[in-house]
């Protein structure tokens, strides 16, 4: 069933704003990658074991209409470290930074990210995982807030040797590559683990960022073999080894339950570390799975009852499961109420008691339906990747694909299978020209943000 007003079952009123501490909690933010609406057993697959997970989402709030401001990992992650429309920093934001055309580019340092606001009010700050916001320095996390990273740059690397498509090394400390061995995700959740301790011991509240690879291609589960070897191209052999490419499932199951674990281990470290307390926790994905992949690969992802996949801007496309937690402060619930990439931003800094005023935020502050299960401003969402478009307004959904449009009601049909545009002109024209207004607004703001402006020195 599909309601568009927030739908708590909230526990108690004791969870206001009120009972908030004043200080300074610690942020974890997981994003998986590709991890579609359906691939989790919270969000009812049947196929993948996520009891950790699932157990995240049993204690705190479960979105089941949320989404990622892109349908791509590029694109999300620059909203989701600015609280803006990726769109904001220019057109190459519409899709993901090319490893063969794009090296040279990165987000804008002119861009304030979330890490820079949380570091500059005494959070110790890392990033721990898959970048894809530039390929090299100065385009990587410690020229965006980030007193730590290590992972890799690019879009996808072998989860076992870390080498990018083209065959290059891709595993960073800071600003130099810095190879290690073991299987990405259990070496993202390690290092989360360690640094987390670390700032525990040293009384520093933290920031983690665990931007996951898992459950991007190569497909390969801890048990699957390694696949990339440096010097060799990989642009057409992207995927991993896969015997069976009309059923991908049994790789990703692998991977999806490894990425449990990962979370399991890190929420284990919380607990043990006397943390869970005072940190919020924040789960979510950059896209859509896929569920095929060109002519050969079938059986990949499920985006649960939704249409279409990654890349493309049906609902499968960034519908995402997303989770938000904090013991003893946001009382468990799912909710209905329409939640956005950009969001994550404000609701940090609100939380952490940094004002946003003075930095455009297009995402909301969800800390009053956290914590309090009040609705949220009434909006309207935009995605846009390059000739295709959509609007999200109430139960309205328009999808655009050149001079083709399509109008679905998500209540009615959260399927995307019949098209009532030429029965509902008024809002097809509606919903057009709010997407022409908010093209203008963010390519306006585009100009101002180049990103191929150096940093200042
Ligand atoms: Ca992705």
């Amino acid at each position: 069933m599909f309601r568009f007003f927030p739908l708590f079952l909230f526990l108690a009123t004791i969870f206001d704003g009120a009972a908030l501490a004043t200080g300074r909690p610690n942020i974890v933010l997981i994003v998986a990658d590709d991890l579609g609406y359906g691939d989790l057993g919270c969000y009812g697959s049947a196929v993948n074991r996520t009891p950790h997970i699932d157990a995240l989402a049993a204690a705190g709030v479960r979105f089941t209409d949320f989404h990622s401001a892109g349908p791509m990992c590029t694109p999300t992650r620059a909203a989701l470290l600015t609280g803006r429309y990726q769109q904001r920093f220019g057109p190459q934001f519409d899709g993901a930074l090319s490893g063969e055309t794009g090296r040279d580019e990165g987000l804008p340092h002119a861009a304030v990210t979330l890490a820079e606001v949380l570091r500059q009010r005494g959070h110790a700050t890392a990033c721990f995982g898959k970048w894809h916001l530039g390929y090299h320095p100065p385009w990587l996390p410690p020229d965006q807030g980030f007193d730590e990273f290590r992972g890799l740059a690019s879009g996808d690397g072998d989860h076992h040797t870390h080498i990018d498509r083209g065959g290059r090394e891709d595993w960073w400390r800071e600003n130099r590559i810095e190879m290690d061995t073991g299987y990405t995700t259990d070496l993202l959740t390690d290092y989360g683990i360690e640094f987390m301790k670390r700032c525990r011991a040293g009384n520093r509240p933290f920031f983690l960022y665990l931007p996951h690879l898992a459950i991007h291609f190569p497909w390969q589960g801890p048990n699957d073999p390694p696949h990339r070897q440096k010097g060799t191209d990989y642009a057409e052999d992207k995927w991993g080894v896969i015997p069976d490419p009309e059923n991908v499932a049994p790789h990703v199951k692998a991977m999806v339950e490894a990425l449990d674990a990962g979370v399991g281990r890190i929420l284990a470290t919380l607990k043990n570390e006397g943390l869970s307390e005072n940190t919020l926790v924040i789960f979510t994905s950059d896209n859509g799975g896929y569920v095929s992949y060109g002519k050969n690969f079938r059986r990949i992802s499920s985006n649960g009852p939704f249409r279409g996949q990654k890349a493309e801007i049906y609902e499968g496309g960034h519908r995402v499961p997303t989770i938000i937690a904090w013991p003893g402060r946001i009382a468990p619930a799912v909710t209905d109420a329409l939640g956005h990439s950009t969001d994550f931003f404000p609701t940090v800094a609100a939380f952490a008691g940094i004002a946003t005023n003075d930095l455009a935020l297009d995402g909301v502050d969800l800390g009053p339906l956290l914590l309090r299960s009040e609705a949220l401003p009434e909006r309207t969402l935009f995605w846009r990747m390059k000739s295709l478009r959509a609007v999200r307004r109430g139960p309205w959904k328009l999808c655009g694909l050149g001079k083709k449009t399509e109008l679905y009601h998500l209540g009615d049909d959260p399927g995307e299978s019949r098209d009532l545009a030429t029965e509902r002109p008024g809002t097809v024209a509606d919903l057009e020209s709010a997407w022409s207004a908010w093209n203008g607004d963010v390519n306006r703001s585009a100009k101002v943000l180049s990103p191929s402006v150096p940093p200042p020195r």
